[in-house]
């Protein structure tokens, strides 16, 4: 096991929001002072106090605004958080919203390893902090053709691959995430083989759209959306989508995903969005846009969900019916 937990944080070592809000002010004063945010490598604030673990609903920011949104209306939060893939808190989309509910997601680490120069394991809050935190609203789309628009919060994957200096034998990055039966007793029942894990082709995950995702509409995420940190893929089906990320391993082969595990015939490596390519038991042609209303809007599907100039080009040459 990579993932060091050290047992939960009492609720009162977690800083409330308000104090939390009233340190970065005093810190921004700080920087502004000293004329300096950082000391050396480590910023001003980790030498003022230990890293503290940000709880569920905290508010994020300043953020940046992203060049990537997509100028479309967030879907309202109360559906994103109430309709919910996420196996380890139960199969019924309306599941992971009562049964995450006391998921500890403090401590938290990412193990970051592989055919890296520099393999590393990266506090929760380091890690939030690598980069300025960007606001951006992507379309997401679920294989189960149901669709919502989100203001995530993070910043590229490829700031964190460039970090830890892949070889050039690093080929694929392989995700994993969190697994524990005595917080998700439900896993053993949810029919597909657990820890969760994804993967990419090493360029699709340093294109600047993979988005290391810490948090939505404003807040760190809501436990059964992925907290404390996940990944976003927009051009692909939502279960590329990995939640509550634990490992990060940069491999020489195409390393083994869940759903193709449970179904290969179903589910490929690439799952990229493609309304021309059914699948075996549904059309993917359009999609049903969770809208707030009860059965939200039948829409038409886009071809990589409408992010062909950013990434078309990845995969030119490639037959997308064969690498499904
Ligand atoms: N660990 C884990 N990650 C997961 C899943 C899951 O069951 N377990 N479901 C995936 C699927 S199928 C989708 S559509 C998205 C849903 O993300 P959301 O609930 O935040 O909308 O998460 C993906 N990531
Ligand atoms: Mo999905």
């Amino acid at each position: 096991m990579l993932i060091k937990r050290t047992g939960d944080i009492p609720n009162s070592e977690v800083t409330p929001q308000s104090v939390y809000m009233n340190r970065r002010k005093f810190l921004a004063g700080v920087a502004a002072a000293t004329g300096a945010a950082t000391l050396g490598a480590r910023s001003v604030s980790d030498w003022l106090e230990p890293a503290r673990v940000l709880a569920e609903g905290t508010k994020l920011g300043p953020l940046v605004k992203s060049p990537f949104s997509a100028d479309e209306p967030p879907t309202p939060s109360k559906d994103v958080e109430h309709y919910n893939n996420y196996y380890e808190f139960g199969t019924d989309k309306s599941d992971p919203a009562r049964n995450a509910t006391k998921f500890v997601t403090s401590p938290w680490s990412v193990s970051v390893e592989g055919e890296v120069n520099k393999p590393r394991n990266f506090d929760i809050e380091e890690l939030r902090k690598l980069v300025p935190l960007e606001e951006r609203i992507y379309r997401h789309r679920c294989v189960e053709a149901w669709s919502i628009v989100v203001p995530w919060i993070g910043y590229s994957f490829s700031v964190l691959a460039k970090l830890v200096d892949p070889k050039p034998t690093a080929k694929f990055v392989a995700f994993q995430s969190y697994y524990d039966i005595k917080q998700m007793p439900l896993g053993p029942r949810a029919g597909i083989a657990l820890p969760y894990v994804e993967g990419l082709r090493i360029d699709e995950a340093m294109s600047p759209l993979a988005l290391l995702t810490f948090g939505m509409y404003g807040e760190t995420l809501p436990n059964q959306d992925g907290a404390p940190v996940r990944m976003v893929l927009p051009w692909k089906y939502g279960f590329k989508s990995i939640k509550s990320m634990v490992k990060v391993r940069f491999t020489q082969n195409m390393p083994p995903t869940t759903w193709n595990i449970a179904d290969a015939h179903e589910y490929g490596f690439y799952s990229n969005v493609n309304p021309q390519v059914d699948h075996p038991r549904w059309s993917q042609a359009t999609e049903r846009r969770l809208d707030g209303s009860f059965f939200g809007k039948r829409i038409k599907t886009l071809m990589f969900n409408g992010y062909g100039d950013q990434v078309a080009s990845m995969y030119n040459g490639m037959d997308l019916r064969k690498y499904y």
